[in-house]
């Protein structure tokens, strides 16, 4: 039953239970609800870089750090159509563009992100973009584009996103994530841990989750890729509990959902990624980089899918491909 009531006790209960207790009670919900062998395969492209005005205090591409980042303006249509056939031939059904934007503005470049979209779907892949705020009238646009995603993520919870993130609001974040709703476009919206939050501020995150309206259709769970020069570069690595406890948590709660390994998978061995797997995971970005950070070599994840008998899932599953 997927219940949209939950409690931020219950979320707590869950999330505090003994790890192999969750970690058990997620794999069988995720059992009734998905194939265990299928995980997604995606992969993300910057598409535009760095230079972005916004101080998530996490962030490599945030203009007022010194991250060394590679700043580049709008890639163009046809380098991003053979970025996306790449990716298609090396085993990706979903292709996820990013840009370092604080919201959408509707000029040149939001056309040439239109007409991106139009070539990717046409590829026969779930396009997926992440571009900042957008008003409902830009999600039609992107609807119409033929996008079949938007990430959009809360990044942590509402009490802790001040001390991470004083340009924009929770709120803010909110209504982007309604506005994309109403367009019909499917929401991938989760976080971050290993910014300095408590385990409270992780329930409250996966509790406002929970208790959208209708659940994202997935959820990507990073671990904070700590980058030198912004306010969090010495924070320390989460260790993989605490990814398989949000996985696991989130796994119950939103049943239905796709729950994504994101970020902080290069520093994780076979064996714990694993366990997020067998916690609920069934979604991961492949391709040596996820924005502008290393991420595992083709290579790797191709032993990983091997040694775990895990299998690609196909595109538009349970969905009608829309044009
Ligand atoms: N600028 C847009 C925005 O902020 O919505 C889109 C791109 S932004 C890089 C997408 C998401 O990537 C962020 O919301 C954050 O959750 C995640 N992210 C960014 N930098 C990260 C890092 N260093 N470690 C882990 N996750 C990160
Ligand atoms: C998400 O939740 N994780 C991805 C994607 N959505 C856009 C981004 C991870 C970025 C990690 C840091 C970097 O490579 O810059
Ligand atoms: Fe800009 Fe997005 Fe990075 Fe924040 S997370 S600084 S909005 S690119």
């Amino acid at each position: 039953m997927i219940r949209n009531d939950w409690t931020q006790a219950e979320i707590e209960n869950l999330y505090h239970s003994p790890v192999l207790d969750l970690i058990y009670q997620a794999a069988t919900v995720h059992r009734q609800y998905h194939n265990p062998q299928e995980v997604q395969v995606c992969t993300l492209l910057s598409i535009k870089t760095g230079g972005c005005p916004e101080d998530c205090a996490y962030c490599s591409q945030a203009a007022r750090y010194q991250t060394g980042v590679n700043v580049h303006k709008l890639l163009s249509v046809p380098e991003v159509l053979q970025k996306a056939q790449e990716a298609k031939e090396s085993g990706s059904t979903r292709f996820c563009m990013g840009a370092a934007w604080r919201e959408v503005r509707d000029n040149r470049d939001f056309d040439r992100v239109l007409e991106m979209v139009k070539g990717v779907n046409a590829l026969g892949m779930e396009v997926c973009c992440t571009l900042g705020m957008l008003t409902a009238e830009q999600a039609q646009k992107l609807k119409e584009a033929g996008l079949f995603a938007y990430n959009h993520n809360l990044d942590t919870s509402e009490s802790h996103y001040g001390d991470v993130i004083t340009t924009r609001t929770f709120d803010d974040r909110l209504k982007t994530i309604e506005n994309v709703r109403k367009s019909g476009i499917s929401v991938c919206c989760g976080g971050i841990i290993g910014l300095g939050e408590t385990d409270e501020d992780r329930i409250s995150m996966l509790h406002t989750l929970a208790t959208l309206p209708e659940h994202p259709e997935s959820v990507p769970v990073n671990a904070l890729v700590s980058i030198e020069g912004t306010p969090l570069e010495n924070q320390e690595r989460v260790s993989v509990w605490e990814m398989v406890r949000m996985i696991a948590t989130a796994r119950i709660t939103m049943p239905q959902a796709m729950v994504r390994l994101s970020a902080g998978r290069l520093e994780m061995s076979t064996e714990e990624q694993a366990l997020c797997f067998l916690a609920g995971a069934n979604s991961i970005f492949a391709g040596d980089k996820l924005l502008t950070t290393p991420n595992p070599e083709q290579n790797a994840d191709q032993q990983l899918f091997s040694m775990l008998n895990l299998t690609p899932r196909p595109s538009f599953k349970g969905e009608s491909a829309t044009a």
